[in-house]
This record gives C-alpha cells, structure tokens and sequence, in this order.
C-alpha cells in the first residue's frame, strides 16, 4: 500500500532539492507520495476540485495531489526503484514514486496543473507530457524546450489541462535509457462533466517491455525487438491482476503503448467499441466495433463495451510471442523428431539434459523445472482446469453477477453452469452410427489397382 500521509511543507532538513524552484514554491513543494508493492489500488475518488469518476490503474495507483488556491498540485520523484514483475522475480528498474510505472495522474479538463518533478537518478532526465497541449516550454523535451533536470534537482511544470482524454508521462532525456528502464506513467483528464462519457468501471495500463536476462536484475538497455519480458504496467502474466467487473457494467479500458513494436490487444466473450484515440474521444457516431484493438508505438487507444457475458475471458496481446516470458528465440524446432537418442548423446556430456519439443512445447506448462535466479518460466500460470501455458501480456476479464460497485478484487474462478464446458467424449459411446459402405475414417490404407493403358489394347480390336 502507498504512503497517503497528509501533504505537509518540505522541512528545511529535507533532502528534496529546491534549488530550481522559485522562492513561493520551494516554500510548499508537496510531499510525494510513494507506493511501496505492485498491488491495485482501490480508485482515488477526488476530495478537491471538480468531481469525476476516477480510473483503476492495473497493478499501480493514483498520485494524490492538493489543491493550491486554483492550482492542482503533485510531486513526482524520478528514482531507481525494485519492482516485482511476479511473483518470483524483481527488477532493479528506474521509474517515478516507488514504482514502475509511475502513479497515474488524474484531473478534469480545464483544471490548472503544477507537476513538481525532483530528480533523484544518477543522470539527468525531463518529462514529457504525451498527448497533452500546453505552452512549448512545458512539454519536456531536454534541450529543445527545457534544461535537462540534474540529479538533485526540482523542477515545475505548471499548464492548464485544455481537453479530455487518455495521455502518458515519459522522460525525453536518454530517452532510450530511461524507458527501457521502465520509466513512463498515465496521465488521465476526465471531463469537466462527470455523466459525460460516464463508465462503470474505467480501467488503465501501460504496454511495456524488458529485457533482464535470467540471473541478472538490470534490463538491457540496448535491446530493440528481443525482449523477454512483455508487460502491461511493469507486470507479466501471472502477476497481472484481473480485470474485474459486474454483469452488465459499462467498463473501459484504456491503454497506451510505450515498448518499440504494435500490440494487438484481444479480449474473448465480447465486441467493443473503440471509443478514444491519441487525439481524445471518438465521436460517438464515428466508434467501430472490434474484439482486437492494435495499439502501435506512442498511440492510445480507449475501448468500451458492455460486461454481459458471465465468465473468465482471456484478454491479451496476440502476438503469441508477447504472451511468453523468458524464451530463447533461436531454438531448433523438433516437432515430429525422435530426440531420445539425442537426448542420450548430450545426456552424457551434461547430465540431466532434457530435449524437448518434439511433441510441441505444451508440456512446459506443467514442468517445474529448476530455473536460474530470477526470471519467470517461458509459459506458466495454472487455473481451474490446469496449465494455461502463457506469460507476459496475458490477463483475464473476470465478470461476475451481482459485484458492488467499487468491489475490485478477484472473485476467484468461474463456476460454469452445468453442461457449458467443452468436455471429454466417449468415442465409443458417442459414435454415430455408420451407414454401410461407408468409408472407415480411421483407415488410412489406399488400394492401387494397375490398370493397363488403354492404347495398348488397340492392336487387339
Ligand atoms: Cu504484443
């Protein structure tokens, strides 16, 4: 859980720097908050300033912020931070407050923002405010529109909030370094009208990506398209809470993707509609209907749909190499090769080697294999029926009946009524009767019959 202690004026003693802030301010910088696990917050329903329906953020949670005259204020902190991928593995990542990603940001069109941003890594960094429009000089690009933040450092943004929408925080500084890192983070402007556009439950992530090689905490920084930890939110499957709803709630989903290739986000058991884009809502006449939203680089997207089927729906990106954890990219295929006497060759240079592969790779659902220090499993994840043999960008959209509204934790596995789950036949018993004559399908034999050509019966005729 976070630390939401009451925002109280920075002591001089503090090791908050405010060298870059002007004598009013640096009187009253905010005290930052900071969470301390990846566990989903409960909403953050505002206390100050206009109302709104606030958002879940999937394994993260809100900034709070306080009001200064007409002034809505937060305090970021840019810093290393350990965060839990899942269960089992850590990485020693940069990001904003604690975690990775940072805490959403949340406030209503029109409302005036002042952001104080400290830096607290070892080189300088800026934040960009992505979707956002704002005076040139506040939109956080190092060089071009700001000095760079040194470590120490605070800075202040301060810009009205000029319309609704789903937007993203990043540094844009190193850019490459920092985000590989993990640093990034939701910036959500409600309406000024809370009925507008009103959901029942109004959910967030981040797509992101990592590669920490098994034994090693560190992402590699370097790494374009190889990752091998594909995350919503700085988690991968199965430490991604599930998205939980109420039959027949009006639920939306928005998500913003800040790795370096496209995500096909699919969602089983309903259509939705895409209702909001990089540039704000979709008029309600112009939303299309989908059941996979491919969300490219630096684009958001915001999905909607009514929760009326009961059940646990898959929901995930379907690149099916995004729904693995840690895998090697250059493994042989074997698929239909004999590898027991491979595996008796190599067994002997390296004892306990186990080839595998050559039935598929679904039995490594099941294997608990011995692993190295701190990576995830290739597939992993059990549920009421077994193994569901996946990783990375893979969730599930739990929808039950008669959930209250605020009621967001994970209702179990579904019951399914009788007589609605695909299931084993008895072949014998079921087999429908033949009609005779009839092929055998199980046959798998050809009669040839060698028939002489006819030209060579001619000179008989
Ligand atoms: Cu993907």
């Amino acid at each position: 859980m976070f630390s939401r202690r009451q925002f109280l004026p920075v002591a001089a003693a503090s090791a908050v720097s405010t060298a870059l802030v002007a004598g009013r301010a640096a009187a009253a910088i905010p005290e930052a908050a900071s969470a301390k696990d990846a566990m989903t917050q409960p909403p953050l329903a505002p206390h100050t300033g206009p109302d709104y329906n606030p958002v879940v953020t999937l394994n993260g949670w809100t900034l709070p912020w306080r009001m200064n005259g007409d002034w809505k204020e937060f305090h970021l902190v840019a810093e290393p931070v350990v965060r839990e991928l899942a269960p089992g593995m850590r990485g020693y990542l940069w990001g904003y407050n604690g975690q990775s990603p940072g805490p959403t940001i949340e406030a209503v069109e029109g409302d005036k923002v002042r952001i104080f941003v400290t830096n607290r890594l070892p080189e300088h960094t800026a934040v960009h405010w992505h979707g956002q429009r704002l005076p040139n000089g506040m939109d956080g690009v190092s060089g071009l529109t700001q000095p760079g933040i040194k470590p120490g450092q605070t800075f202040v943004y301060e810009f009205q909030l000029r319309r609704a929408g789903t937007f993203m925080y990043h540094p844009h500084a190193d850019e490459m370094t920092q985000m590989a890192m993990g640093m990034m983070g939701l910036f959500i402007v409600h309406p000024r009208d809370p009925a507008e556009r009103r959901v029942d439950r109004d959910f967030c992530f981040l797509l992101n990506a990592f590669d920490i090689e098994p034994g090693s905490y560190v992402p590699k920084v370097n790494t374009m398209l190889e990752f091998n930890m594909w995350a919503w939110n700085s988690r991968v499957f199965p430490g991604i809470d599930p998205l939980v709803a109420g039959r027949g709630d009006k639920v939306r989903v928005r998500i913003g993707n800040l790795t370096m290739t496209n995500h096909p986000i699919h969602i089983h058991g309903h259509e939705f509609t895409v209702t909001g884009t990089d540039g704000g809502f979709v008029p309600p006449g112009a939303a299309w209907p989908e059941v996979t939203v491919d969300i490219a680089v630096g684009q958001m997207r915001a999905i909607e749909f009514v929760a009326d089927e009961l059940g646990d729906w898959a929901m995930h990106c379907h690149k099916s190499h995004h729904t693995m954890n840690a895998m090697g990219h250059s493994v042989k295929t074997y698929i239909g090769v004999d590898l027991k006497s491979m595996q008796k060759k190599i067994g002997k240079i390296a004892p306990g080697y186990m080839a595998m592969g050559e039935r598929g790779m679904g039995d490594m659902g099941a294997m608990e294999m011995p692993l190295p220090d701190n990576t995830l499993p290739m597939m992993t994840g059990y549920a009421q029926f077994g193994p569901v043999e996946m990783g990375g960008m893979f969730s599930v959209l739990k929808v039950r009946e008669g959930l209250a509204s605020g009621d967001y934790k994970d209702p179990g596995w579904y019951k399914h009524p009788e007589g609605t789950v695909a299931h084993l036949v008895d072949e014998r018993a079921a087999a429908a009767p033949r009609a005779k004559g009839a092929a055998d399908p199980q046959s798998t034999r050809v009669d040839v019959h060698a028939v002489k050509p006819r030209g060579s019966h001619q000179h008989n005729q």
